[in-house]
């Protein structure tokens, strides 16, 4: 990552930034986007339509903090870190 680069970030990211709200990249349109790529905006524009950065499957719509755990299919379904059966959701 380049320091021009890394300005820009910065800058996109700045909750002080005058006016503006911090939306995430939304790839799955699920509600939540990702930490890592996110916009200052007037507005939802394009994929930044998320103000929960915790999605931690972007790319599957039925995965993210407000989805179900689904026991047994391998998969952190609600993005709390737990896995199926060491999820509390499946005791
Ligand atoms: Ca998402
Ligand atoms: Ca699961
Ligand atoms: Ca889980």
């Amino acid at each position: 990552m380049t320091d021009k680069t890394t300005t820009a970030m910065a800058w996109l990211i700045n909750p002080y930034s005058q006016g503006c709200t911090v939306y995430y990249y939304d790839g799955d349109t699920d509600g939540y986007g990702v930490l890592y790529d996110a916009m200052c905006l007037c507005a939802p524009t394009g994929p930044y339509t998320a103000m929960d950065p915790n999605d931690c499957d972007d790319s599957e719509p039925q995965t993210n903090p407000g989805a179900p755990e689904i026991c047994g299919n391998g998969i952190d379904d609600d993005c709390d870190g737990a896995i199926d059966s060491l999820d509390p959701d499946c005791l």
